[in-house]
């Protein structure tokens, strides 16, 4: 079988044995589990600058992954990392215009790291590998193989939302980025709505078609564009869950909040992830509820992430100011109404206290996907299940749709949820739980990997004779979406 080519910002794969401590990202968990499974290569970014660019590669063995990564320029950190993924297209795609940083030099930055990336690569890319690109931060760099010669498949999947046209072309450089993507032989999408999003743009800004195979034909070139929900490994979170680690964490905290039901958040420190309007839906709780003030505390973890960008630090500051505020109104002597933390916990540790909430509150204002949404449900007991607040702007909202789905803008709808989740029988939690968890462990994280790599391998290589690119009649072009969809019935076709 041919090899698999993993080729994403950062390399990180995570050690199961000791929980996954230190693995805040999600792409991080999905692609390691990948990389076990298939031989090949993750190839990426060490995390470290040097003063000049070398192009020397570090090869490892990671925990029965083969890696292989550069250092880079701190010029190509501040340009390409810190500004054009982080600062550009990260608030562009959630939606966040008011944050978007248009800064030529970044765009420039984000080029010249994707050529120096595909050209370090390139020397170990072998006849029959399929290369498997991630994310935001990468998608030029199937441009820049091809550009050299590179005729592999290359695949390229998008783990944040792409978003509406109108968004789009705020971006100086929007065309030349969409016509990057162009250069991939297939582009996976979180979920439906996206997908759309992406499609709009290439009819109506690019004039572009679908063809009689269901391709995306435009810039003189076709691909295949489709969704592919990511999930979790659903199996090892139930599994972590009855570890000891979990188990003490567990024990930890249900003696901590004895006459209590905690609820929980746990997200990267982010302003996509909606942190500010959820405490305020909680304090519109606590507001409104006063005969359950004493009954609830919610613990917040939101590990620091990406603290060298402004927009971070100020979100920071804010939510200690709110945290703060919450806390003096409605804390009493013995009862604090928000426990926040700042650091990062092991996995296990995250199971355990997955279990011990009542209720998880995962609000983010966009989201690709959202992970602990889906961990949250794998690591609930069976028999006493807690019950999940989603944001209807989580890619994950599409499939769980069991959960309690709310606008994050509303703090109504957050603290009408809550006393929902907290007054709701345990007939009707165990009935949405196990909607949930059949749907958690179904399309779980092998599920996404193989339709993924399935749907690379099955188009067609470059010696393929040439298809045609007449405008599909409608009926053949929902039999070729539907053949490339992702999901259940699409896995049952292939037995
Ligand atoms: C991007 C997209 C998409 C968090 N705190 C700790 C910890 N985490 C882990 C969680 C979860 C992961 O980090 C976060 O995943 P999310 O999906 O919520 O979010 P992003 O990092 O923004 O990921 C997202 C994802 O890619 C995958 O495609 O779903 O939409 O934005 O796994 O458990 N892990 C540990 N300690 C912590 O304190 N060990």
């Amino acid at each position: 079988m041919s090899r698999l080519i993993v080729v994403s910002n950062r390399v990180n794969p995570p050690n199961p044995s000791e929980g996954g401590e230190g693995s805040v990202g999600g792409l991080a968990m999905a692609l390691a589990a990948a990389l076990r499974e298939y031989s090949g290569i993750w190839f990426g970014w060490s995390g470290k600058t040097i003063p000049e660019f070398t192009g020397q590669l570090n090869m490892q063995r990671i925990e029965g992954v083969t890696v292989a990564t550069v250092d880079l320029e701190e010029t190509d950190y501040q340009e390409y990392y810190n500004g054009y993924a982080n600062k550009t297209l990260w608030p562009l795609f959630h939606y966040r215009v008011d944050l978007t940083a248009y800064d030529r030099s970044f765009g420039e930055g984000y080029d010249r790291v994707n050529r120096r990336f595909a050209e370090t690569l390139a020397p170990l890319i072998e006849p029959d590998d399929i290369v498997w690109v991630h994310d935001y931060h990468l998608i030029p760099v199937a441009r820049e193989l091809r550009r050299m010669g590179i005729t592999n498949r290359i695949g390229f999947f998008l783990h944040i939302p792409w978003p509406a046209h109108q968004l789009v072309v705020t971006l100086p450089r929007h065309r030349q980025l969409v016509e990057a993507l162009f250069d991939y032989d297939l582009i996976g999408f979180q979920t439906e709505e996206s997908l759309q999003a992406f499609e709009g743009y290439v009819f109506s800004e690019v004039q572009g078609s679908k063809n009689a195979r269901g391709e995306l034909v435009a810039f003189g070139r076709r691909t295949c564009a489709a969704a592919f929900p990511i999930g979790v490994d659903a199996q090892d979170f139930a599994e972590i869950v009855k570890s000891d680690n979990a188990r003490k964490t567990y024990d930890r905290m249900m003696a901590h909040s004895v006459f209590r039901k905690m609820l929980v958040g746990v997200d990267r420190l982010d302003y996509s992830k909606g942190l500010e309007e959820r405490l305020i839906g909680y304090e519109r709780f606590l507001h409104d509820h006063p005969e359950m003030r004493r009954e609830v505390m919610l613990l917040q973890i939101a590990p620091i992430s990406r603290d060298e960008v402004e927009a971070y630090q100020d979100l920071r500051s804010r939510l200690d100011g709110l945290i703060g505020r919450i806390n003096g109104a409605y804390a009493e002597m013995d009862f604090t109404p928000i426990r926040y933390v700042n650091r990062s916990y092991r996995r296990d540790e995250l199971a355990g206290v997955y279990r011990a909430a009542k209720a998880a509150l995962v609000t983010p204002l966009r989201d690709g996907m959202n992970l602990v949404a889906k961990e949250y449900v794998a690591a609930q007991d069976p028999e006493d299940p807690g019950v999940l607040i989603l944001s209807r702007f989580a890619g994950a909202a599409r499939q769980m749709k069991d959960a309690l789905i709310i606008n994050p803008n509303s703090p109504e709808e957050i603290s009408d949820a809550l006393e929902r989740a907290l007054s709701m029988s345990l007939a009707e939690r165990k009935r949405r739980w196990e909607s949930l968890f059949d749907n958690v462990r179904r399309e779980d994280v092998t599920a996404w990997r193989d339709d993924f790599v399935t749907a690379l391998r099955a188009r067609p290589g470059p010696d393929a004779d040439e298809q045609t690119d007449e405008p599909a009649p409608v009926r053949t072009l929902d039999v070729a979406a539907r053949a490339l969809k992702s999901g259940p019935e699409a896995r049952a076709m292939r037995g």
